[in-house]
């Protein structure tokens, strides 16, 4: 099999730290990079070499492509692995990465370009018969037009930045007044947030299910999917629980997404591991959503379901092989769920950084924690509040809940506080044991 020598992670925390196992499973030698503040951190240990590469502040440390590029080459690596978040949709990287000859680890430059204008994708997809909600066709570019599709598709309906992420520029609304008045907000934070104030329009579907599935694809255009995981416990676009399959998935629900997944990364010529992401209404409809071109955080959930190493694949596909496995070959076994913890207060959900006096995981058959954390290290402030995924598997969903109860209780984080109570309270929802949620149930679950 053809590998790189030597990999550079351009990523900090848990995600490096999983990047770092798998390309030691596969033989390749790694280097970290740092910010001054992470000299300390786990990725930096355990990678086989390690270079800082700027001041605390991500704009100039892991959002610095420059520094990144030049760290590459410093250590003579063959390629760059980006994570999730940073640097990992950026289209600049990527084309850094081929102007100096390294292998970028993700899908190619116009892959991200085209999934992150969500209005193109969305135009790709309905031309390539994957359904999408109704909608405009093109970019709304003043009120009184958004008024005519409106007209044609009725409320409620939502507004959303064709740059968008994170829910900025979003807006639902439920008449015409609304829209008018809430079109132009949309469009300035769209623009404050994005550089591009483009918006579009679709309809609002109520009562969905955010579902998305994993795909893989090699430089050949052989495509596979991995199945789907439900992610609809959000706050604020914040995935708090995710697992796979979905609480009412079956073999035929799974191959209908997963055939519509294969179809849209086709059309987006996708090449490596990404996401499509479907909304699942409350009559069983599938609509496309957007495409995540990148690893996620939540993938630990399908391989523990799958048996398949996703970033494993990842390299050995960016390296030029071809896939490991047909779709034939992909066995769904059990059921996994995945829990973010977060450094936060679980009440107010304000950040909690400063030093883990005391930090033992949970363990045990079926359970796998992701983590760069550990007794004595200090959770910086500069970044994302993640500093641990606890993921379980059992044999069936029940056998999964109980497991991640245990666990929890278990898992002993001393000196910050952390979102464990809150997902403990999550897991006695009866709501939540018997599958009733979508993606509106945290927000009323927090209310009461
Ligand atoms: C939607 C939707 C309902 N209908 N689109 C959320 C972020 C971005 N990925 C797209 N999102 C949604 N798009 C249509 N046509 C529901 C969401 C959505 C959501 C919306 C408002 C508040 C919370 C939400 C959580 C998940 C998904």
């Amino acid at each position: 099999m053809k590998l790189f020598k030597k990999v550079l992670i351009a990523n900090r925390g848990e995600i490096a730290v999983r990047v770092i196992r798998a390309c030691r499973e596969l033989g390749i030698k790694t280097v970290a990079v740092c910010s001054d503040i992470d000299k300390n951190s786990l990725h930096v240990r355990l990678a086989d070499e390690s270079i800082c590469i700027g001041p605390a502040s991500s704009a100039g440390s892991y959002l610095n492509i420059p520094a990144i590029i030049t760290a590459a080459e410093i250590t003579d690596s063959e390629a760059i692995h980006p994570g999730y978040g940073f640097l990992a949709e950026n289209s600049h990287l990527v084309e850094a990465c081929n102007a100096s000859n390294i292998t970028f680890i993700g899908p190619t430059a116009e892959n991200i370009r085209t999934g992150g204008d969500k209005a193109r994708a969305r135009q790709l997809m309905k031309e390539s018969g994957v359904p999408v909600v109704p909608g405009s066709d093109t970019p709304v570019l003043s009120e009184e037009e958004g008024v005519k599709v409106a007209k044609e598709i009725g409320y409620p309906l939502i507004i959303k930045a064709s740059a968008g992420g994170g829910g900025k520029g979003m807006r639902i609304v439920r008449e015409e007044n609304e829209l008018i008045r809430m079109f132009h907000t949309a469009q300035k934070e769209a623009l404050a947030a994005f550089g591009n104030g483009e918006l579009y329009i679709e309809k609002f579907i109520t009562d969905m299910k955010h579902l998305e599935v994993q795909i893989l694809a090699d430089r050949k255009g052989s495509i596979i999917h991995l199945g789907e995981r439900d992610c609809s416990v959000q706050r604020r676009h914040q995935k708090l629980i995710e697992e796979a399959p979905f609480t009412f998935s079956d073999k035929d629900i799974t191959a209908m997404l997963g055939e519509k997944a294969v179809m849209a990364a086709k059309a987006f010529k996708y090449r490596n591991a990404g996401t499509i992401e479907f909304i699942y209404d409350k009559d069983g409809n599938v609509y496309f959503m957007e495409i995540n071109t990148r690893i996620q955080v939540e993938h630990p959930v399908t391989e523990m379901v799958t048996g398949i190493d996703i970033v494993k694949e990842q390299i050995k596909i960016a390296a030029g092989n071809n896939l490991s496995h047909k779709q034939s070959d992909v066995k769904f076994s059990g059921h996994s769920i995945e829990c973010r913890i977060n450094a936060e207060d679980p009440e107010t959900f304000i950040p909690s950084a400063g030093k883990i006096s005391l930090f033992i995981p949970p363990g045990g058959s079926g359970v796998r924690v992701d983590t760069a954390a550990y007794s004595g290290w200090s959770v910086p402030p500069h970044y994302d509040s993640l500093i641990a995924k606890l993921i379980v598997h059992g044999k069936d969903r029940a056998e999964a809940l109980n497991k991640m109860k245990n666990a929890l209780k278990e898992f002993i984080v001393e000196g910050i506080k952390t979102s464990i109570p809150l997902h403990l309270k999550i897991l006695d929802s009866q709501d939540f044991i018997n599958g009733n949620f979508n993606t509106g149930f945290l927000a009323k679950f927090l209310s009461h």
